[in-house]
C-alpha cells in the first residue's frame, strides 16, 4: 500500500487476501471462521436475483420516490463526528433524486452515500432478491444493511463488534484490513471517547510525525468483485473504498463470541463500557 505523507511515500507491509470458492457450511464453521482471518468467498451469491436484477432502472422502479436518508460528505470520506459519537451528517432525499445524482456524476460540493441502511426496514421490497448466507447461525444473526454509493466514497478505518459478510452486488470495493493485534499501530480515538472504534489516521495522507507506528502495520488488501463476499471477523479494522460509478453492497452482521472481547480493541471497549459485559453474557447464553 502506498500511503503518502507530504514528503515521501510510506511502505506498509501488504498481503493479498485469500479467495475460497464455495466453501461448505462445515468448512466455514470449522476452518474459515476459527482462523479469525478475512477471506473472500466466491460463488456463494450465484442464486441471488439481485445480481442479475439490480440496476438503477430496476431499483428506481421498485423503490421509486421513497424518501431515504443519505450520509453527506464534502471530501468523499464519510467520517463520523468524534464529538457526536456515531452520527454522520445526513440529508433526506427521494431515492430517484439520489440515483440521478449518481448517474449524472454531478460535480457538487456535497457527496452522498446510502450507508448501513437496514434492508428489512427501509427496503423490504428488495428482500426477495437476496439470501442470508447459511454460514450465519440464525440464533446469532443481527441485521442486513444495504450500501449504495459511487466511486471515490471512502468509509474510513474502523472496526465493528460483530462478525461480517460484506457482499458485493454492483461495482467493486477495495478494502484494507488490519488484525485486532495491530490496534496500537492504528491510533484509535481514546477508549473513553465517543468513537473508540474509529482510527484517527487518514491513511491516504498520513501525518508520519504524529503517527509513526503506522509504518510498522501489517495490512491485507482485497479487491472485492460483484458476486463475492468478504468475511471480516469481529474487531478487524477496515477501510473501504468504493470503486466504479454504481456501487451496491450488503453486509450481514452477527454476534461474535465473548472471547473476541479479549482482543486489544475488545478489551478497550469492555474497560470503558461496563454494561457491555452484561450484553456479551446475554448474547452468549442466548446462543447456547
Ligand atoms: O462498504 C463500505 O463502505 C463500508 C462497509 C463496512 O464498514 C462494513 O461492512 O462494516
Amino acid at each position: 500500500m502506498n500511503a503518502t505523507t507530504k514528503n515521501q511515500p510510506i511502505e506498509t507491509a501488504v498481503n493479498e487476501i485469500e479467495r475460497i470458492h464455495q466453501p461448505t457450511l462445515e468448512e466455514f464453521k470449522h476452518k474459515i471462521f476459527p482462523a479469525r482471518k478475512p477471506v473472500v468467498i466466491t460463488g456463494k451469491m450465484t442464486d441471488w436475483k439481485a445480481l442479475s436484477l439490480w440496476s438503477v432502472d430496476y431499483l428506481n422502479t421498485v423503490i421509486g420516490n421513497k424518501e431515504i436518508n443519505v450520509h453527506v460528505s464534502h471530501n468523499k470520506i464519510f467520517n463520523v463526528d468524534p464529538e457526536a459519537g456515531f452520527t454522520i451528517a445526513s440529508k433526506k432525499m427521494k431515492f430517484t433524486d439520489f440515483t440521478n445524482w449518481i448517474v449524472q456524476e454531478q460535480k457538487t460540493d456535497e457527496h452522498y452515500y446510502l450507508q448501513q441502511s437496514p434492508v428489512t426496514i427501509t427496503f423490504p421490497e428488495l428482500v426477495p432478491d437476496i439470501e442470508i448466507p447459511d454460514y450465519i447461525d440464525p440464533k446469532l444473526f443481527m441485521i442486513t444493511n444495504l450500501w449504495i454509493g459511487t466511486g471515490g466514497n471512502v468509509s474510513p478505518l474502523h472496526h465493528d463488534m460483530s462478525e461480517n459478510l460484506l457482499s458485493q452486488v454492483c461495482g467493486r470495493k477495495r478494502v484494507l484490513l488490519f488484525a485486532p493485534q495491530q490496534t496500537s499501530r492504528l491510533y484509535p480515538f481514546p477508549a473513553h471517547s465517543k468513537t473508540p472504534h474509529m482510527s484517527q489516521l487518514n491513511i491516504d495522507q498520513l501525518d508520519i510525525n504524529r503517527f509513526p507506528k503506522f509504518q510498522k502495520a501489517q495490512c491485507i488488501e482485497c479487491l472485492l468483485e460483484p458476486g463475492e463476499m468478504l468475511f471480516i471477523p469481529a474487531f478487524w479494522w477496515h477501510q473501504v473504498y468504493s470503486l466504479d460509478q454504481i456501487n451496491i453492497s450488503l453486509n450481514f452482521w452477527w454476534k461474535t463470541h465473548f472471547k473476541e472481547y479479549f482482543t486489544p480493541p475488545g478489551r478497550r471497549l469492555v474497560a470503558q463500557i461496563p454494561g457491555l459485559i452484561w450484553q456479551i453474557c446475554k448474547n452468549f447464553a442466548g446462543a447456547n
